[in-house]
């Protein structure tokens, strides 16, 4: 198999009855600025090339951003400011994200989520997450000959990443390393190979850009640290 058939594979799970009945709804009822889409309402395959040396990690999808469009982080807030930090550094060809065909190219970098359907209240519950992990696991095997750094993009990324990365083939260190914005931790390959730098970043949410908790500052410095350190 290849990266490119894990990405088809997964947009047919139906897994978790709960996500799939609320991105099968968010589709019916819509929002009003997007009447006029037909929203995708499928799981979001990660997006950007299959030799990424970084990897970003974030929640889910929203439920009228990457679950109207199709693609990860494309037509919410949140991608709206992840994608312009990338643009500035020299990561993406463009600024925006609007819709799967705006054009949008990755350059060295893949962006997942641990869990691949909109769950209410950007929410996914314990068994969601765990339900969904194989998926992100099987991601990272076919990235491990390339990818050097991984940024969580939260909490929730960073907890739900350590067990796929010992999946795929790195060791977690004990005790468990505790995620903070700026938290960086050194895992080593099981098969001697080159290590992996994981990073833990506040998310981009609005929330924590309109509170000040993340700045677009400390949000281009953290990814430019990672960047540099995957060799882009
Ligand atoms: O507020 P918002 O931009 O609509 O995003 C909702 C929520 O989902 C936020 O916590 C970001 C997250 N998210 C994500 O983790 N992955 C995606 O592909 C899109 C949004
Ligand atoms: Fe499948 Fe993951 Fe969506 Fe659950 S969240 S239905 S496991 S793709």
């Amino acid at each position: 198999g290849s990266l490119a058939e894990l990405d088809a594979a997964v947009t047919g799970c139906r897994a978790c009855p709960r996500l799939v009945s609320w991105r099968e709804e968010a589709a019916r009822v819509k929002r009003r600025a997007y009447l006029d889409w037909e929203y995708w309402a499928r799981p979001i395959p990660g997006f950007g090339p299959p030799d990424a040396a970084l990897v970003l990690v974030g929640l889910a999808p929203a439920a009228h951003g990457a679950n109207r469009t199709g693609r990860i982080f494309t037509g919410d807030p949140s991608g709206d400011l992840l994608y312009a930090a990338l643009h500035e550094l020299g990561l993406a060809s463009q600024p925006t994200a609007t819709s799967r065909d705006d054009g949008l190219e990755l350059y060295g970098v893949r962006i997942t989520d641990p869990v691949r359907c909109a769950p209410p209240d950007n929410k996914p519950t314990v068994l969601e997450r765990d339900t969904c992990r194989p998926w992100i696991a099987r991601e990272l095997t076919f990235l491990r000959p390339t990818v050097r750094a991984v940024v969580a993009l939260g909490g929730f990324a960073w907890q739900a990443l350590l067990p796929a990365l010992a999946a795929a083939g790195w060791e977690l260190p004990r005790p468990r390393p505790v995620f903070g914005h700026g938290a960086r931790v050194t895992l080593r390959a099981t098969d001697g190979g080159p290590p992996l730098e994981l990073f833990g970043c506040f998310h981009v949410s609005p929330r924590n850009t309109n509170t000040g908790r993340l700045t677009t500052g400390m949000l281009r410095d953290l990814l430019g640290t990672a960047a540099e350190v995957a060799g882009l």
